[in-house]
């Protein structure tokens, strides 16, 4: 950015000879429609999960909701400016599927669709490039109210909505992206409940993490027919998954987490299977009587790319008797069939989510994609950590999370040079936003929102972050 007032932070850039990133590497930022939108009844938007969820009591820390969040859907044309003056390259954004096509089914909502149309007409005009992604968990509410993820229908209804979206955005959208993180929308939503819809059902987790990997596959061929020269794949949060010892029972609790974490998700959309253990370890659960003949072979319909969200690593032990269930997302109701598995904490730094930072673990993952499941470019879709920050003479200087995705930035660099066709990164987050059911009390952004005058302050790290895509790289330590 060149702001006088504002030099770029001093930091790692200032010595030594640089860490390059292959030529044309995506650098880009992430967000999501209910995070940041607002405006959730104009234009003709109906309510979704999330609407439902953040509007019941208790259920989202201090009664927050999406309601009006950072406002994007009005300030979209000056916040693409500032995309635009961090030198960006490319934006990953969700559609709202409730303002494009309300109450999830019937026809399109020409307003919603104007409001992407305009979004993606303004970053091209200003040089970045769309990347689109179709779910980031908005539901529509007529959906849950008729079964939600765990009914089969919901798959085929959210192909049609990804046609709908095809027809009105792929002249211009290259890069598509299915689902955002499959894993959560299943198991916090069905299984532990922390999220919307807020059910809590093994039974139902497991089902709908099928009929997401299904509406998947099926919206993958519906966006093939429609355009055939885009970019397609998912997004998957995938997490390293270590014992705590390497004794057997142990090692056995990183297996079954694994599985349930991540395979769950991989072998399906990368081999055409579930993981045989899986099933054993489920068997209390469900008899995946809800799988039918042919699924597998739609889910696993072939994709261009794989976008991974990467935040931490899950070390895990055993169980002991009388010990603690962990809280959030690792609640034992996130993990059908091993409810009993102990996550253990190491006492490393953590962030403001108390996740544990763990950066070799996004070379680790990113090189197990590729060197046991695909060659596709991989490209990280999201990474990055909620600190506490403050304004501070009108800046806000974020040193741990600058610190966190150089760290980051670094373990990338390992996992090319180690082979891995790594295409692109998207920091998580562009601005702060609504962290779900935390409401706005966790800050992942670049720049800082000031919630009651809607003032973006670009912190720290989008300086810094700023002249890492200038340059293409960082300096080597
Ligand atoms: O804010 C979320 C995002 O919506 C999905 N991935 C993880 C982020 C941080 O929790």
């Amino acid at each position: 950015m060149s702001n006088p007032d504002h030099p770029p932070a001093v930091g790692v850039l200032d010595q030594g000879p640089e860490l390059i990133f292959p030529p044309g590497f995506l650098w880009g930022a992430a967000t999501a429609a209910y995070q940041i939108e607002g405006a959730a009844t104009e234009g003709g938007r109906t309510p979704s999960i999330w609407d439902t969820f953040s509007h019941t009591e208790g259920r989202v820390v201090a009664g927050h909701t999406g309601d009006v969040a950072c406002d994007h859907y009005h300030r979209m044309p000056s916040d693409v400016r500032l995309m635009a003056e961090l030198g960006l390259k490319s934006y990953r954004f969700s559609v709202s599927w409730p303002r494009v096509q309300p109450g999830g089914s019937g026809p399109a909502n020409a307003a919603g669709l104007d409001f992407y149309r305009r979004l993606v007409d303004e970053l091209l005009g200003h040089g970045i490039e769309p990347w689109l992604t179709l779910y980031h968990w908005d539901l529509p509410q007529p959906l849950e109210d008729a079964g939600g993820w765990p009914a089969r229908d919901t798959a085929g209804r959210f192909a049609d909505y990804a046609e709908l979206v095809a027809d009105a955005l792929g002249d211009r959208v290259t890069y598509w992206t299915t689902l955002n993180e499959p894993w959560c929308s299943a198991f916090l939503g069905y299984g532990s409940g922390v999220h919307a819809p807020g059910r809590s059902d093994g039974a139902d987790a497991v089902r709908a993490g099928h009929h997401l990997m299904l509406g998947h596959g099926l919206a993958v061929q519906a966006l093939r027919a429609s355009r055939p020269e885009a970019q397609l794949g998912i997004t998957v949060n995938l997490y390293p998954v270590t014992p705590a010892s390497d004794a057997p029972a142990d090692v056995d609790a990183a297996r079954r987490i694994d599985a349930l974490a991540n395979r769950f998700f991989l072998d399906p959309v990368l081999r055409g299977s579930y993981p045989t253990d899986l099933a054993a370890d489920l068997r209390e659960v469900t008899d995946f009587g809800h799988v039918r003949d042919g699924d597998l072979a739609v889910i696993s319909t072939p994709l261009d790319l794989v976008g991974v969200n990467y935040y931490s690593r899950h070390v895990v032990a055993a169980p002991v008797e009388g010990a603690e269930p962990e809280p959030y997302w690792r609640a034992p109701s996130c993990w059908p069939g091993s409810e009993d598995v102990r996550f253990v904490t190491r006492g490393v730094p953590v962030t403001d989510m108390n996740w544990e930072i763990d950066t070799p673990g996004l070379t680790e993952t990113l090189r197990r994609v590729h060197e046991e499941y695909s060659d596709l470019p991989l490209y990280v879709t999201e990474n990055g950590s909620a600190f506490v920050d403050a304004v501070v003479d009108g800046q806000v200087d974020d040193v741990d999370r600058l610190a966190y995705f150089d760290a980051h930035l670094r373990a990338a660099h390992e996992a090319i040079n180690a082979g891995v066709p790594l295409r692109g990164y998207f920091a998580w987050s562009l601005m702060d936003n609504f962290e779900w059911a935390w409401g706005y009390t966790k800050r992942f952004g670049m720049v800082w929102i000031d919630y009651d005058s809607q003032a973006r302050i670009p912190k720290s790290s989008a300086r810094w972050y700023a002249e890492v895509i200038r340059r293409n790289g960082l300096a080597a330590q």
